[in-house]
């Protein structure tokens, strides 16, 4: 295609704001006459790339003309070295993103010689940041400056680092300021990281199929590796890289022990390979029983000596290949998967025992407190505490404890999991869900930043008031170094990676907390939205504050007050609170709700299951009562007579109805804010979001009506005045059947 085509149809696709002004209200003359003109346009360019969300939050797209223009002065030319892998993609990423926003990309040159030229590099590589001297103690290998200078009488912006990581990072973060509309002078940016391990857990099957995967097949196309390097695996890096993310563990926490055996190590080999210039290490699952499954011995006995040998020479056969190998994440004794406990070990045995065999090489093991056992008759909530908090300190240097945010499992509201400050000799990583498996899959549009920023600024008070989650996890509390967070990823084959362009936030949120778990929401909101869209104000700001209020909607279309794990069996899709089928007890949702005739909830009080017990006494104490515990938590720690009433006056059945009313009525509510902003996003992009909220609505009127039809089967109460009856009896909403889910194992 023509570039001169080609820029026009950007122009149509993504016009400036003051195109868009004239454009408004909706409907005129002149919107009408560009959409025929752009739809002309697209149909003679024929090649024109549409906007299929492939390209996340790193579009690139031309900024104005009047904007560019400001900014190429800032980026005539682009001085840095170009030795190593990552200073390559360094370069090619600058000049990319210059590129694409600008309309030129800046020269490379090897001093500056002129006004505006981007500096990047490290005192070592580059002689003119040597000569600034500026300070970068303090900022790891991976931190930066951002700067605005003086270098030889001209006036530079400089991406200073201690390592070429960092400069990439820095780098980055330089095309966001760009991307976002930012001024470039007077820049005087300093950021490292909080924590250290930053990754992203893949629960992808080796045949492709990703268990809770929403978005299509496994990106990894295993059986292709390594002859096939598809250019996927460095977009996948390059977006992972823009936000952070320096992990990825690449198979499913269900693990399959093939992937220790050699062909499928010379696979990961590949992967690792295409990686390692973004700064990103690779991990495996591992299945505790692989010493038996692929090794030959007859046992996986984390204290026999031969199977200690067997995970030795494994580690020293994965580090042969693959240098720079992060290490292991471990789901043992915990559904149905092999562990130490089948040995009469126990959980340190056996992370220990990894751990032994990673050391030598710098690796760590990641094991997973994730752990129930359906012989328990323990409330479920309580058994991961019980199970690893006597084990505190028993670890080694190099084990994490991969602890799932809250005490059950991902659910769309939990409280922040006991286990938070109750291990201070133990190095605790966050693990977050990205993947929405309980909150709607791929259509509900539900930001997960207020979530993980709720669980992250819950204050446990373990040392004292102040004593937030993520002043555990980023090792302040306890004095460790070893820190990390892991996100359940929710990337697949599908063109827009995630299933829908609104989840590519969930996956660029968690990447921004993991590097800063104190940063907001809000603001992350913010820049995703510019990037990805628009950054004109009159998009941005009912955008975001639509997505800041997405989460909770599904909270309460879904499980308010606290209510929890009410879905689908096995599949997890869709509303059953009436399950009450087996195999086992604590996966039904009647063992969560415990409603009957006189009241609902699950008394988790020191009357009750005593899980209050498991926080620091201040936190347990607020929990333990109704009066003072957090009404959005009510019904998690509580069993309640439907007649209980709330400080708002109403009873506990009124509000019931009233969130589940309300959780609906607010996904309307992001539909017409949706629909007020058509013409701001190009055409593709907008239909998809405007057809998932259509889905995600019908889906939360179900959620609604089965719930009210439900519990009322139990109570009889009629419903408060004003409020619609479900629209079916009960049991059209039992009848349902989901046989072909997908992301079910
Ligand atoms: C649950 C998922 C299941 C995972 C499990 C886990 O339903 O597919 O295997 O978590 O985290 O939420 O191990």
């Amino acid at each position: 295609m023509n570039s001169f085509l080609h820029m026009l149809a950007i122009t149509v696709i993504d016009p400036p704001s003051n195109i868009r002004a004239a454009r408004r209200p909706r409907g005129t003359i002149l919107r009408r006459w560009l959409g025929v003109f752009g739809g002309l346009l697209l149909a003679c360019a024929g090649t024109v790339r549409a906007e299929d969300g492939y390209d996340l939050w790193l579009r690139y797209r031309p900024l104005p003309a009047a904007q560019a223009s400001l900014y190429r002065s800032h980026a005539a030319q682009l001085v840095m070295a170009t030795a190593t892998p990552i200073e390559l993609a360094t370069r090619d990423e600058l000049q990319r993103g210059l590129g694409g926003l600008l309309g030129q990309s800046p020269a490379l040159a090897d001093a500056v010689s002129g006004d505006g030229a981007i500096v990047v590099g490290t005192p070592s590589s580059s002689p003119a940041i040597a000569r600034l001297r500026l300070d970068t103690a303090g900022l790891g290998r991976e931190g930066y400056l951002i700067r605005s200078a003086v270098i030889a009488g001209h006036p530079v912006t400089v991406v200073a680092a201690n390592d070429d990581v960092g400069a990439l990072y820095g780098t980055f973060h330089l095309l966001r300021l760009v991307q976002t509309g930012q001024l470039l002078d007077k820049l005087d940016l300093r950021d490292a990281p909080r924590l250290k391990l930053r990754v992203l857990d893949h629960w992808d099957n080796l045949d492709r199929h990703v268990e809770r995967g929403y978005a299509g097949a496994s990106l990894w196309d295993w059986q292709k590796l390594p002859g096939w390097l598809d250019p996927r695996y460095t977009d996948y890096a390059r977006a992972n890289a823009s936000i952070g993310i320096n992990g990825t563990v690449l198979n499913n926490v269900n693990a399959n022990a093939a992937i220790l055996t050699p062909a499928y190590l010379d696979k990961v080999k590949a992967l690792a390979g295409v990686f390692r210039p973004y700064g990103i290490r690779v991990y495996l699952s591992v299945k505790f029983s692989a010493p038996i499954e692929i090794g030959g011995l007859k046992t996986a006995d984390p204290l026999d000596p031969q199977v200690q040998r067997w995970w030795r020479a494994k580690a020293d056969e994965i580090y042969a290949l693959i240098p720079d190998f992060g290490g292991f994440l471990v789901k043992a004794n915990s559904e149905g998967q092999p562990g130490p406990q089948d040995y009469g070990r126990t959980h340190a045995d056996g992370a220990n025992m990894l751990a032994d065999a990673l050391a030598p090489h710098g690796g760590v093991v990641m094991w997973r407190a994730f752990v129930y056992s359906q012989h328990n008759n323990d409330d479920r909530a309580k058994q991961a505490y019980t199970e690893f908090k006597p084990l505190d300190g028993k670890f080694r240097a190099n084990v994490l404890l991969q602890v799932k945010n809250g005490p059950i499992d991902f659910q769309p509201r939990e409280p922040f999991n006991p286990l938070f400050g109750a291990m201070p000799g133990t190095p605790l990583m966050m693990e977050f869900q990205v993947t929405k498996e309980y909150l709607g899959f791929a259509t509900h549009l539900a930001y997960l930043g207020p979530l993980f920023e709720e669980v992250l600024k819950a204050d446990t008070q373990a040392r004292g008031k102040g004593s937030t989650v993520a002043k555990v996890i980023d090792g302040q509390l306890d004095g460790h170094v070893l820190t990390g967070m892991a996100g359940v990823a929710n990337i697949g084959t599908d063109r827009d990676w995630t299933g829908s362009d609104f989840n590519q936030a969930n996956w660029y949120a968690y990447g921004r907390l993991a590097w800063n778990p104190e940063a907001s929401s809000r603001d992350i909101a913010e820049d995703w939205v510019r990037m990805t869209f628009s950054n004109d104000p009159a998009f941005v700001k009912p955008v975001v504050d639509m997505m800041m209020g997405s989460r909770e909607a599904v909270v309460d279309y879904m499980t308010p007050l606290g209510l929890h794990h009410l879905m689908g069996h096995g599949h997890h899709y869709g509303p059953a609170p009436w399950d009450a089928s087996g195999p086992r007890a604590d996966w039904t949702p009647v063992y969560y709700h415990r409603a009957d005739r006189n009241g609902i909830g699950f008394d988790r009080s020191s009357s009750g299951s005593d899980a209050v017990a498991q926080y620091a006494p201040p936190v347990a104490a607020e929990f333990n009562d109704p009066a003072r515990a957090p009404e959005a938590l009510l019904l998690w720690f509580h069993h309640l007579p439907w007649n209980y009433r709330l400080h708002s006056g109403q009873t506990l059945w009124d509000a019931l109805v009233a969130h589940y009313t309300r959780g609906v009525e607010e996904v309307a509510q992001m539909r017409n804010t949706w629909a007020r902003l058509d013409g701001y996003v190009d055409a593709d992009r907008y239909r998809k979001a405007a057809s998932f909220l259509a889905i995600q609505q019908d889906e939360a009127q179900w959620w609604r009506d089965a719930s009210i039809a439900y519990f009322q089967s139990l109570n009889g109460l009629p419903l408060p005045a004003g409020y619609r009856p479900p629209a079916h009896p009960l049991s059209y909403y039992e009848s349902l059947t989901f046989p072909f889910v997908p992301g079910y194992p």
